[in-house]
């Protein structure tokens, strides 16, 4: 009977720390979707000039990002170890297209986009990509 009720705690105890964990990864499951959408986080101002980041490796992340229009504005790519297509590069309002380092940053300079101005990168096939929007 004792060994019973310790078995059926032990039980129990298993129960609640698989629940709980499940509810803690899918918590940072949940941020980790949250950070990919929220912005601000890859965009620096430095002597004026706004600069956002973009990390090329297996498609863009983050593939969204609203920025202030009006500012001067440079695109910061990205690579680490990127030996996909995402480092094959069109950027076709900045009439940019290059084959990424596979490690390293490339800046393109957006000039000083108006509000409404839409900023899409593509890879060369068209099947990963990005946008910036400006307002
Ligand atoms: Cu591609």
């Amino acid at each position: 009977m004792q060994r019973n009720k310790i078995l059926f705690f032990i039980f129990i105890a298993g129960v609640i720390i698989s629940i709980s964990g499940y509810f803690i990864l899918g918590t940072n499951l949940l941020s980790n979707l949250e950070g990919d959408v929220m912005q601000s986080q890859n965009v620096e101002i430095k002597d004026g000039v706004q600069y956002v980041t973009v990390t090329a490796k297996g498609g863009y992340s983050p593939r969204n990002t609203q920025l202030e229009a009006g500012m001067p504005t440079k695109l910061v790519i990205k690579t680490e170890s990127t030996y996909d297509c995402s480092a094959a590069l069109i950027v076709r309002s900045a009439s940019f297209q290059k084959l990424l380092q596979p490690t390293g940053e490339e800046v393109i300079d957006l000039g000083i986009p108006k509000p409404g101005e839409k900023v899409r990168g593509t890879c060369s096939m068209g099947m990963y990509n990005f946008s910036i929007n400006f307002n």
